[in-house]
């Protein structure tokens, strides 16, 4: 694995590289047939199942008609005296506002009426903080928990067993019908996180937000902020602002911003937005190295007592606080306790995440009093300790909590004369009776390329598929390699989080970049990296061992792709994925899309008139790579561009293989009608309804010109809509 003393990747390359359930079942509806057994917790999949991801622990699909919504549904929360509850009858009334354009009233009937989305939060304690039971047949539906959060998890199951179109940001024809099932359901791991690197690439407000939804939809729980780094110093401290001044002026490629970071308001209305989706916040402060950020704001933290220049280049382990003699550690220790003081007390949840990675200079002595001065800071706040696995090296408070990122490497010298220091971290943490997350870097790392067409991203763990970020186990994430003599006791893994890293969130990142202008919008690199990605890590944390199956999961997700396109979703059609479309609610790709493969986007050139020819170019997401759909009475669609208003159309109406594809004004004619289908290697071919030819680019270059061509398969024709 990468780490500073035997690292897989150097240094200097990288510059050049461009349960058992317990719970009982609901009884099936009288009359209602099981087509779907339950055998041993673990539901046998039918044809028509219901695809929920992550795969609940225990589900029978029934069969009849299912409950269908109208504009009149109640949404009854059954009185508890929990605000909370309430709320997430509110929430899901507005979840389900945008594409069936109803406001469903919320009530608190007791009992409530018949036809109802029931919500209990009454139900046994058995069911666990997150457990619930859902049952949906034709009368209604019922979610059941002991509390608001494990209704709200329920409630992220009831909107899968709705048409993907419910995803839709506007109003769709429906029917919105719930399919019938019996659902009994708890998580395997309390902690199931995602991380965002925040620090390399700022993520404006409304763009964390969205992410927050999206991870919250597959039962993801904490958001671990990573806040500082070397490129950058991202949240508010009120006794040192040259940290926001100076320590936020840079990202990972860019420099003279005034505004990337979080103000103390900013930073406590994305705990609150997390905490509304029952989702903790975990601020990490980073440190004793990756603090460049820190040592360009604050001169008392050098050796030399001079700050450095902010930093924005896209190197790792090249800083450390200056720790060398009692003076400076004195310094460094009053502007931790400062900082995490300042943090803590804005972070409601229970944790405080110190860094601890990738130190290449620190001595072990440094490198100690670094970890006593920040614990020290964090537990006189009352909060628990989390870091990367080398904080493991020190003295921790007990019950701290430590991030695995090692990998296979590491694994395989486990109990041999050369095991890795990192193996070396992990047994000095667990003699401390440190608790574990795994985010195994060679499987739950959203930063690492899917494949080598993948467009951003890092592969110093080689390349992660989705089938990878699927196939692995937290039981055995510090195992041997056969599985056996996990160095972390089962009962000491709190669970799992998948990390987005940022050093290289733009296209063309085998090399560095030449220009800022290949820098999507951070939510553009963020949904192709984690979809379909983090469902496989969550699906991980959450469901039974027992139900693990990659063959199945695969059949699930494929039919998310169309939910996610529903929702406007950049993801990455991962090519053994058997993507499934709209789900027969008509219309699913309604609305503004962007249309990319190989990261390559369908666009309009700067400059274009009336009759230009269309080309692709890296998917930045501006609105000459925006395209809105809209749905003939034929099925198929006509597509506008969101910049000029013209619409995509086969040159002169040309019926020949090899015409351009042109920008014109609509018409409305058959040589501006495209058949939407899902292509079986992944993404979606366009088809001309004039010519039966498809929308094809000649490369994935920058500027590669587009034409009709035969459907051959290949992937300049099958396009991500995103
Ligand atoms: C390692 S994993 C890092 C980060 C990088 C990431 C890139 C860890 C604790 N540190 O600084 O962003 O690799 O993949």
């Amino acid at each position: 694995m990468r780490s500073t003393r035997r690292r897989g990747r150097d240094l200097a390359t990288l510059a050049a590289l461009t349960l058992s359930l317990t719970l009982a079942l609901p009884q099936p509806s009288a009359g209602a047939a099981t087509v779907a057994k339950s055998s041993g917790g673990v539901s046998v999949a039918s044809a028509s199942a219901a695809a929920v991801v992550p795969q609940p622990v225990s589900q029978t699909d029934l069969t009849g008609s299912g409950f269908t919504l109208t504009a009149q549904t109640p949404v009854n929360v059954v009185p508890s005296g929990d605000p909370d509850a309430a709320g997430v009858g509110t929430y899901l009334a507005a979840l389900l506002a945008p594409a069936t354009g109803y406001t469903l009233p919320v009530t608190s009937a007791s009992p409530p009426a018949a036809q109802s989305i029931v919500l209990d939060p009454n139900g046994p304690s058995s069911l666990g903080a997150e457990g619930y039971t859902l049952s949906s047949t034709g009368t209604g539906v019922t979610v059941t928990a002991h509390g608001a959060q494990g209704l709200f998890r329920g409630v992220q199951t009831l909107r899968q067993l709705l048409p993907a179109a419910i995803e839709s940001t506007t109003v769709k024809p429906g029917p919105w019908t719930v399919a019938p099932v019996q659902i009994s359901d708890t998580p395997r791991y309390a902690y199931r996180g995602v991380m965002v690197d925040v620090a390399r690439r700022y993520f404006p407000m409304s763009q964390l937000k969205r992410y927050i939804d999206q991870a919250a939809a597959y039962k993801i729980n904490t958001l671990h902020l990573h806040l500082t780094d070397d490129q950058g110093w991202r949240i508010a401290i009120g006794a040192i602002p040259s940290l926001t001044t100076i320590g936020a002026s840079t990202q990972s490629g860019f420099t003279g911003g005034t505004n990337w970071y979080y103000t103390a308001a900013e930073y406590q209305e994305i705990v609150a937005y997390a905490k509304s989706r029952f989702m903790t916040v975990v601020p990490e402060i980073d440190g004793p190295g990756h603090t460049s950020a820190a040592l360009a704001s604050v001169a008392n933290l050098n050796c030399d007592n001079k700050a450095i220049k902010p930093y924005s280049g896209f190197d790792v382990g090249i800083s450390l606080y200056c720790l060398s003699d009692a003076q400076h550690v004195s310094n460094v220790s009053g502007f931790l306790t400062t900082v995490i003081d300042t943090v803590a007390a804005m972070t409601p949840g229970p944790y405080v995440h110190l860094g601890g990675d990738e130190t290449p200079a620190a001595t072990p002595s440094q490198y100690a009093s670094y970890v006593s001065a920040a614990t020290s800071a964090a537990t006189a706040r009352g909060k628990t300790v989390m870091g990367w696995h080398q904080l493991g090296q020190s003295t921790i408070p007990a019950n701290s909590i430590m991030q695995w990122w090692g990998d296979s490497d590491d694994r395989a010298t486990i109990g041999t004369s050369n095991e890795t220091e990192d193996v070396q971290f992990v047994r000095n943490a667990v003699q401390q009776n440190a608790k574990f997350v795994m985010s195994p870097s060679d499987h739950a790392y959203l930063d690492m390329k899917y494949d080598s067409s993948t467009p951003y991203g890092l592969s110093w763990q080689g390349y992660v598929p989705l089938s990878k970020a699927y196939d692995w186990d937290p039981t055995t994430s510090t195992a041997k390699l056969n599985g056996t003599g996990s160095l972390v006791p089962a009962d000491r893994i709190a669970g799992v989080e998948a990390a987005l890293w940022a050093d290289r969130a733009y296209s063309g990142s085998n090399e560095l970049p030449k220009s800022t202008s290949q820098f999507p919008e951070p939510y553009v690199y963020a949904e192709h990296m984690t979809f379909p990605r983090l469902p496989a890590v969550a699906e991980i944390g959450w469901s039974p061992q027992s139900t693990h199956n990659y063959t199945d999961f695969s059949r699930r997700l494929g039919t998310h792709g169309a939910r996610w396109t529903a929702a406007g979703i950049n993801y990455y059609a991962a090519p053994d994925v058997p993507w499934t479309s709209g789900g027969g609610s008509g219309g699913a790709f309604n609305g503004v899309h962007t249309l990319a493969t190989g990261g390559q986007a369908l666009e309009v050139p700067a400059g274009a008139t009336n009759g230009t020819q269309l080309r692709t170019s890296a998917l930045l997401g501006g609105n000459s790579q925006k395209w809105t759909f809209t749905e003939q009475s034929d099925g198929s669609y006509t597509v506008a561009n969101v910049a000029s208003g013209l619409c995509v159309d086969v040159n002169a109406g040309s019926v020949s293989a090899g015409a351009s594809i042109i920008q014109w004004t609509c018409t409305g004619n058959t040589n501006q009608r495209w058949k939407v289908a899902a292509a079986s290697g992944g993404g979606h071919t366009l088809t001309s309804v004039k010519s039966n030819l498809v929308i094809t680019t000649a490369s994935t270059a920058n500027g590669a010109a587009v034409t009709q061509q035969p459907a051959s398969g290949s992937a300049l024709q099958r396009w991500t809509i995103g």
